[in-house]
């Protein structure tokens, strides 16, 4: 989607510092990072949110967490622990309209979501 930023992240129009990439999914570091480790994982495919997953594109959800383990793997978190969470619309907060998981960790998380 043209102005999508996370379509030009995809695409190497805009620089980031990615983590992992494949023919469906790339993942890169946050630019606001909220813990040592905070990466988002984001499919190639403009969709705008979870909201938007169907039987058509569901396949898109392996694909994003073979991702993630592939990170957590990679960025020494798989044993201590991370999470992994999307925010759908609004009221959660989600300000780029292009669906993407955030996974943070590298420190003892709150355990409340909220
Ligand atoms: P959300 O609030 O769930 O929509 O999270 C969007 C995240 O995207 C937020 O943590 C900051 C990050 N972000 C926004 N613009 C850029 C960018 O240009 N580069 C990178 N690496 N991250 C970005």
């Amino acid at each position: 989607m043209d102005n999508c930023i996370f379509c030009k992240i995809a695409k190497k129009e805009i620089p980031s510092t990615v983590e992992y990439e494949d023919d469906k999914v790339i993942a890169f570091r946050d630019i606001e990072p909220a813990a040592p480790v905070h990466v988002l994982i984001v499919p190639k495919v403009h969709i705008k949110n979870i909201k938007e997953i169907n039987g058509d594109n569901a396949d898109l959800l392996k694909d994003i967490h073979n991702a993630a383990n592939k990170v957590a793997e990679k960025l020494g978190v798989a044993e201590s622990g991370y999470r992994l969470i999307t925010n759908c619309g609004e009221d959660a907060g989600q300000t780029v309209f292009h669906l993407h998981y955030h996974l943070v960790g590298g420190r003892k998380l709150s355990p409340r979501i909220l």
